[in-house]
């Protein structure tokens, strides 16, 4: 039963696995946002613990590209490989998988998608993730890491599109 409710609900997630979803809201256009969101090989664009990005195959918009990624010091890993599954500039979904790096997230998959927000000048980002658990982890561990750090990058997004948004219409 259980595996059936899963299934139903997230046909991607196998046993030993955990995932969530997140929801943002950001006060600009989904143009704005997406424009961000969508720069593979600038997530330092908006993901705070990004400090350094260097593209290792493809252009960054092809699906295959990779990019290594360096994060900040105090976190428990440095560095990230990370392959670019699908950028779709027409319904706006970005989607990659975590392949190597010296953190505990094997098998992390992404995918988020920026929407029209109801009225003129929002949007809605969607960004949901599935992960193995570690072995000495449970699942509550990993997906309470896990969301932090998406909470903080779609924030992050939220302000750094809300600015572009004030900036451009101020001159
Ligand atoms: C993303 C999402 C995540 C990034 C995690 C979950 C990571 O970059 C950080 C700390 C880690 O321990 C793992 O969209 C890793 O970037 C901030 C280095 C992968």
């Amino acid at each position: 039963e259980e595996e059936m409710v899963d299934q139903y609900h997230n046909s991607e997630m196998v046993r030993g696995q955990c995932g969530s979803f997140h929801v943002q809201h950001v006060a600009a256009p989904s143009m704005v946002v997406w424009s961000v969101a969508r720069q593979f090989d600038r997530p330092d664009l908006y993901k705070r613990f990004v400090r350094t990005c260097a593209l290792r195959a493809g252009d960054g918009r092809v699906p295959g590209s990779v990019r290594e990624v360096c994060v900040v010091s105090g976190l428990p890993a440095e560095t990230s490989t990370e392959r670019l599954d699908e950028l779709d500039d027409d319904r706006r979904v970005i989607r990659f998988t975590i392949v190597g790096g010296d953190h505990r997230l094997r098998n992390y998959r992404s995918t988020t998608t920026v929407h029209d927000g109801g009225s003129a000048g929002r949007a809605v980002v969607v960004e949901s993730y599935v992960v193995d658990v570690p072995p000495g982890s449970t699942e509550e561990e990993t997906c309470l890491f896990v969301d932090t750090i998406i909470r903080c990058n779609l924030r992050s997004l939220a302000h750094v599109a809300e600015k572009m948004t004030r900036s451009s219409s101020n001159g």
